[in-house]
């Protein structure tokens, strides 16, 4: 009878953990992007790739990298960098290198809001120059 009431409140227990688990996970609002071989951003469904986050918000990059014509020494392939459209100063924090395949990155959007662009910080290709995306931020509603 003991050992039955351990095993329910345990199992009890664990159902929580799991409950908890999952609920944090689906307040994360998940962003995915394909850093490509051709040195483009890329969000499924979208032409112009565009990132729209609300201050502080917390967020899951999940970023998936494929390989261009060159690459860093250290093996990262491209970069994900955030910069303040305004002055092109760097955003702590958002300096990001992806290797081949795909990575998540726990992230909270910059406090304040405004434009921003995202680059990449790897010579990928004799198009680098041109991978970067628009990524607002929106005041907190
Ligand atoms: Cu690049």
């Amino acid at each position: 009878m003991r050992l039955t009431t351990n095993y329910t409140r345990s199992a009890i227990l664990l159902m929580l953990i799991a409950f908890a688990v999952q609920s944090a996970s689906a307040q994360l609002r998940v962003i995915e992007v394909l850093a490509d071989k051709d040195s483009r951003y890329k969000i499924a469904g979208e032409n112009r790739p565009e990132i729209t986050v609300k201050a502080g918000e917390p967020v899951l990059l999940r970023l998936t990298a494929r390989k261009g014509k060159s690459w860093n020494r250290d093996g990262s392939i491209h970069g994900f960098s955030l910069l303040r459209a305004k002055d092109r100063s760097k955003v702590l924090g958002w300096d990001l290198l992806l290797r081949p395949g795909t990575q998540e990155f726990q992230m909270t959007a910059p406090a304040e809001p405004g434009e921003y662009v995202v680059v990449c910080t790897v010579v990928c290709s004799e198009d680098h120059e041109g991978m970067n995306m628009k990524f607002v931020v929106l005041p907190q509603s």
